[in-house]
């Protein structure tokens, strides 16, 4: 691969890291084949559209499209770099499932030629990178291997995850600094080489395993520390003490930054990723494990403390005010906002109607619970209960005056002016707006 010559690429899985990644690589001039395992998402692609929503990426593949440089598909195609984006879940007892990874290895197995770089971008348990290898060298006996091999290796692997932020990801695609892990410090520098073509940020090399970890402490340590804000949030409502006040006041001391309360942690990568640090060493993570515990408890809280505040208000419609895992974007998997909505929804009926501005529908699992889907217009004019589950700015928008007369639960809290009117009840200070 000569850096005056564009390499051909294949992207493996065209979801929410896939597709981006595609279509920037595809905007710095390299002729891009992605490949899908969804008919659907491949069609999508090739006319020009999208099947996620991202800030500005409908407009960067439409134009990728036109420009016949970047084309997807559900078969897999030669290429001089794959990069592999598929989805790493887990399994029961939260076991690590790098299947799709596997799975991709085999396809990428069939058309590697000497001079090929294969480069893992899904979150890995530590040692998925060598998995890889180990496959590809099993498949395709006639390449030498790096790390497996005293002779200049025909094909480079390495790991680089990817760190953008959902409704960020073209810009940090482009502006994050990223960590290229190769099996072997040549295949780092033949993976940095890529990047280096749409990477602005800082791109360090360093080992596979090395690179594997970063990634997966970079999300622990979120979520231990979004784990330590849901907990003072649960102490502060057990005091009767504005959680909001008390971290907006500890966070002038210049050391401290307390990340922000909410209803738990969603999204398919911070509730996921610490569990694979503690699968790889489970006597080792008290402090990780109990974070996910807290984290996911959140959920239980949010959801007595609204049946307190709906208990108060006997009669009235209850609008549960977003279902997507965080603000502005159309992702609910993981949701804990949905997980709330769909409990109260179960537990209330059509007294409860649900505004998510980037839902065309409810989820399935609101079938049958009478619970409706209403825009925030009419939740404001017919429910006298507001339970804020996500902070879009849709919500945010809302002025007091609109608001002022309902009983509000705001788990976000992006209502900060809303009157402390009512009463305060009970030990945990559940307010209760009049
Ligand atoms: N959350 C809170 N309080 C906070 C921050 C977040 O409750 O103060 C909640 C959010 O509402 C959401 C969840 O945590 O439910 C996760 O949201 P997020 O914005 O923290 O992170 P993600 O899942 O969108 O993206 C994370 C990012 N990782 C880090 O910030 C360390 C991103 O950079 C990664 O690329 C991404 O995971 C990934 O793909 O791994």
């Amino acid at each position: 691969m000569k850096s005056d010559i564009k390499p051909d690429v294949c992207v493996i899985g065209l979801g929410y890291i896939g597709l981006p990644t595609a279509a920037v690589v595809a905007r710095a001039g390299c002729r891009v084949h992605g490949v899908d395992v969804t008919q659907g998402v491949v069609d999508t692609i090739n006319r020009g559209e999208i099947h996620i929503e991202e800030v500005d990426l409908d407009g960067l593949v439409q134009g990728v499209v036109q420009r016949g440089l970047l084309r997807a598909s559900t078969e897999m195609a030669p290429a001089d770099v794959f990069i592999i984006a598929v989805p790493t879940p887990f399994g029961e007892n939260h076991v690590p499932d790098i299947s799709h990874v596997l799975a991709a290895g085999e396809a990428v197995a069939k058309v590697l030629k000497p001079g090929d770089c294969v480069i893992l971008e899904s979150t890995s348990p530590v040692g998925t990178t060598e998995q890889l290898r180990d496959l590809i060298a099993a498949r395709r006996p006639d390449l030498k291997c790096p790390g497996l091999t005293a002779e200049t290796p025909d094909v480079s692997i390495a790991y680089c995850p990817e760190r953008v932020l959902p409704g960020k990801i073209l810009e940090e695609l482009t502006g994050n600094d990223r960590s290229i892990g190769g099996i072997t410090p040549r295949c780092a520098r033949k993976a940095l080489a890529f990047y280096k073509r749409f990477v602005r940020g800082t791109c360090v090399t360093t080992d596979a395993r090395s690179a594997e970890m970063t990634k997966l402490v970079e999300n622990a340590f979120r979520d231990v520390n979004i784990a330590f804000a849901n907990e003072l949030s649960i102490v502060a409502d057990r005091m009767g003490l504005d959680v909001w006040e008390v971290i907006r006041l500890a966070n002038r001391h210049p050391r401290v930054n307390i990340l922000t309360p909410g209803p738990g942690v969603g999204g398919h990568c911070i509730a996921v990723d610490p569990w694979f640090i503690v699968h790889g060493a489970p006597e080792d993570t008290p402090l990780i494990r109990t974070a996910r515990g807290v984290n996911d408890g959140k959920i239980g809280h949010v959801v007595d403390r609204a049946e307190a505040l709906i208990a108060a208000h006997p009669g009235e419609a209850v609008a549960c005010l977003g279902l997507a895992f965080k603000a502005n974007i159309d992702d609910f998997r993981e949701s804990p906002a949905r997980a709330v909505a769909a409990r109260l929804a179960r537990a209330h009926g059509s007294r409860i109607r649900v505004v998510e501005p980037y839902a065309s529908a409810l989820p399935r699992e609101f079938e049958g619970t009478g619970a409706t889907l209403v825009d925030i217009d009419t939740a404001l004019e017919t429910c006298g209960v507001l339970i804020v589950l996500v902070d879009h700015d849709a919500f945010k928008a809302v002025p007091v005056a609109e608001r002022a007369a309902h009983a509000v639960y705001d788990t976000r809290g992006i209502w900060l002016d809303q009157p402390k009117a009512g009463t305060v009840t009970g030990r945990d200070g559940l307010r209760l707006a009049s």
